[in-house]
């Protein structure tokens, strides 16, 4: 009788599930499933050159694609390199399965070698996890997994799986059977229809109301709703400050669209906000970076709060129509009643403070300004790149000076801030979308965390382009000990580094250092259409700080340097 194994169990199991590329690195308790993964067909495995690299690949690869990404690693120190991935994943609601080898069922307890107890190491990072003591349950964890990670509100799902459940052995018969038993979740149910009343007196209110402002969050882009949040916004004429993680639900050019909210917005979204007096929450959750001080955002404004997740109603501002919801479905039950608006004085106004207070910079001759060199990457793939970014300044000026055209277009770690993130995450981009221009935009900082996937790169020809903005220094850090601390530069400084045009050529990739304007205008474009990967390290100048700023905690709409300056 045809047998199956655990290993096999599981390839068949993501196999089944419409997964055909995989992030991982192997070790003593996955060598089983690597074993099975050596002649099994269907499956792409990328060899990531640490398990970090794998999570935020793996991470890279949902948010483009919709997708859940899936991440492998061996037990201990492979697992426990995976956790920051997990984590990043988990803040920003990234659908995601991590499967980890674990320590035979008889060794668990025993601080047996490369033990750990990853189940519990990541219970608060995971929307859910499993360690798996019987291959029989195999078949249904893994259907869970991908139900549980992609359905409701998307997140991280871990399966710890010990090297005797790989080995162990099923007739095939009873495999088939086991798989085709429906999931039965009875405690798990998202709601995804926003309810009908709720709904209607949602628009009274937006009928209502003088001085409305939407708040656009990643739910919209998550539930592929920005073809009805565009005719919403259309039909109402409400003017839309996007968080961090919404960039690309309404094109940033959109006459009604404010730019960025929150730290590091424009004077317009936020002032907008501040001023109204209906906040129209959708697909956020009102993070501290949007906020900053809770007790004097949109302080005199009602709130509608439409989001997948009833956690999230009123845990940190106060809603006074909550709708749960899938926010396409809420939508498009909105457009089905929601009558033509026309444009107030309301609009006349914020419209006044968006031309009166655009985002400034001084530009110059001699060094590159970074937001140059962002409007330049912007301007030559015509805003409909992927642009994927790692953590700090240049992060920030990619979000206020990246014209946003698309959904799904825009990859950062919002809520984990995780620096490391944009290498392997544009990788995992670039593979899940390989015909779409993938660029990752990073610090000298933030590629000295993960800089071995340029190995990655090179291994597998992927050709993601790879744009250092090279300060020397770490850049954001500086920046808050020069407003906030006196100018006291504590361990930020790097001028010693690496030259990366060097330890690109050490990976066999193509290097290019930039250190002029004219020279960015002169080479950007050829670089960045090349069909190779390719690491360019753009000196940009030292000292230039991400402007305007609400300080942490502060009132959003009392911003620092909102003409560019201190
Ligand atoms: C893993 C991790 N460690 C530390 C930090 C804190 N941090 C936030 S921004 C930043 C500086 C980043 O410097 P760099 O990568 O050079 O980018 P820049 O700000 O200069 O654009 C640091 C250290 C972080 N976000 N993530």
């Amino acid at each position: 009788m045809k047998k199956i194994n655990g290993a096999r169990i599981i390839l068949e199991g993501l196999k089944r599930q419409g997964v055909d590329t995989i992030f991982g690195y192997p070790g003593g308790k996955v060598i089983p499933l690597y074993n099975e993964l050596y002649d099994f067909s269907g499956i792409n495995h990328i060899l990531t050159r640490h398990e970090q690299g794998a999570a935020h690949a793996a991470d890279g690869y949902a948010r483009v694609t919709g997708k859940v990404g899936v991440c492998v690693s061996t037990s201990g120190p492979g697992a426990t390199n995976l956790v920051t991935g997990i984590m990043t994943a988990y803040m920003d609601s990234i659908p995601m399965v991590a499967i980890t080898g674990q320590v035979a069922t008889y060794e668990i307890g025993k601080d047996a070698f490369q033990e750990s107890d990853i189940t519990g190491i990541t219970m608060p990072v995971t929307k859910h996890n499993y360690l798996v003591k019987d291959v029989k349950d195999l078949p249904r964890i893994i259907k869970e997994a991908f139900y549980i990670a992609s359905t409701g509100r998307p997140g991280p799902v871990l399966i710890d799986i010990p090297s005797n459940i790989q080995q162990a052995e099923i007739n095939f018969e009873e495999f088939e059977i086991l798989h085709n038993e429906p999931i039965r979740l009875d405690s798990y149910n998202p709601n995804y229809e926003g309810h009908p009343k709720q709904i209607k007196s949602a628009i009274r209110m937006i009928n209502q109301s003088k001085r409305p402002v939407i708040l656009a969050g990643a739910g919209i882009i998550k539930s592929k709703a920005s073809k009805e949040f565009i005719k919403f916004v259309e039909r109402t004429n409400i003017p839309v400050g996007v968080t961090l993680l919404g960039l690309g639900s309404i094109p940033t050019a959109h006459d009604l669209c404010l730019g960025m909210l929150g730290m590091h917005g424009t004077y317009a979204a936020n002032y907008s906000v501040f001023e109204s007096d209906l906040v129209i929450a959708i697909g956020m959750r009102f993070d501290d970076r949007v906020t900053g001080n809770l007790e004097t955002f949109a302080k005199n404004a009602k709130v509608i709060h439409i989001d997948i997740d009833p956690a999230e109603i009123g845990k940190n501002k106060k809603a006074d129509i909550p709708i749960v919801g899938d926010v396409k479905r809420v939508l498009v039950k909105f457009l089905e009643k929601m009558p033509q608006r026309e444009k107030t004085e309301w609009n006349e106004t914020v419209t006044k403070w968006k031309n009166e207070n655009p985002l400034v910079y001084k530009n110059s001759n001699e060094e590159i300004k970074p937001q140059y060199l962002i409007e330049k990457i912007s301007e030559l793939t015509n805003g409909e790149a992927i642009i994927v970014t790692d953590v700090g300044q240049h992060q920030m000026w990619t979000a206020q000076y990246y014209k946003f055209k698309n959904p799904d277009s825009h990859c950062t770690s919002g809520g984990a801030g995780t620096m490391g993130y944009a290498l392997p995450a544009a990788l995992g981009a670039k593979v899940g979308l390989p015909n779409k221009p993938v660029i990752a935009i990073v610090g000298d900082g933030g590629i000295q965390m993960t800089s071995q996937e340029l190995m990655t790169l090179a291994h597998f020809n992927i050709p993601v382009k790879v744009v250092i903005v090279n300060n020397s220094y770490l850049g954001m850090v500086r920046q808050w000990q020069e407003i906030f601390y006196s100018n006291r530069y504590s361990q930020v400084d790097l001028e010693i580094s690496p030259d990366f045009v060097k330890l690109a050529e050490a990976y066999s990739l193509k290097g290019v250092r930039i250190e002029t304007p004219s020279e960015l205008d002169e080479k950007l474009n050829d670089l960045l259409t090349s069909n190779e990967p390719v690491v360019i390290d753009v000196k940009v100048s030292k000292e230039e700080n991400v402007l305007p700023m609400v300080p942490a905690g502060g009132d959003s709409h009392k911003m620092l340097g909102i003409k560019g300056e201190l």
